[in-house]
């Protein structure tokens, strides 16, 4: 058996590099050094044809996309760690928090960077666009820490692939300079998670 992980740090590799360190599973890394110009280079770009961060080779296979690697990671070797349910309703729940992670606030959040980020060209920011974006991010968020109350992690009373995922992505939230204060169930549940040994071994 063999998996490498193509990364970078503080990227959307950061949550697979955390599902990584929890499964305790072998694996090598590399690190992608995008000043560099690693990530277009013809080998990486086989692996790849986005030029982006994650990529995970399984036995020679090329899984690009964190949501789909977690997803892949979770059913591949997260059952029997007790991080990914066996196939079922359950593991819909799971499913259901890593894609909406990637899919409905990752879009708010790329809209958010796009009109207020300081990356994006001057005139292709527009105010308004930013400031819905931000009321979209403040209205997932509110579903997210609605989910929270009661719970000790997204899912139930235990810990899975997708309170890795969506926590680690609470990081890029604060990057983005969003205030998490008025979401109280879903900062405590942040320090249940990144609490874990693991979190500070993936950067
Ligand atoms: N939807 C992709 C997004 C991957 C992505 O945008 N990765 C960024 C880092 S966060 C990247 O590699 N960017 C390449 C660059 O900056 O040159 C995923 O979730 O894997």
């Amino acid at each position: 058996m063999s998996v490498t992980f193509y990364y970078s740090p503080q990227s959307s590799a950061s949550p697979v590099h955390w599902t990584l360190e929890e499964l305790g599973i072998p694996y090598e890394k590399v690190l992608i050094d995008f000043r560099a110009g690693d990530a277009k280079k013809p080998e990486f770009l086989k692996l790849n044809p986005n030029a982006k961060v994650p990529v995970l080779v399984h036995d020679g296979v090329a899984i690009f996309e964190s949501a789909a690697i977690q997803i892949y990671l979770g059913e591949t070797f997260g059952v029997s760690k007790g991080l990914y349910p066996a196939p079922g309703p359950q593991r819909g729940e799971v499913m259901k928090w890593i894609v909406w992670t990637n899919v409905s606030l990752g879009e708010a959040l790329s809209r958010v960077g796009r009109n207020f980020g300081g990356w994006a060209p001057e005139e292709e920011r527009n105010v308004k666009a930013g400031l819905r974006a931000k009321q979209d991010v403040a209205d997932l968020l509110q579903i997210l820490d609605a989910q929270l109350q009661g719970r000790s992690y997204l899912t139930g009373d235990s810990i899975t692939v997708a309170d890795l995922h969506v926590s680690s992505w609470m990081e890029y939230v604060r990057m983005m300079q969003l205030d998490l204060t008025p979401y109280p169930n879903i900062l405590a549940w942040m320090t249940r998670c990144t609490s874990r040994p693991t979190y500070s071994a993936a950067p």
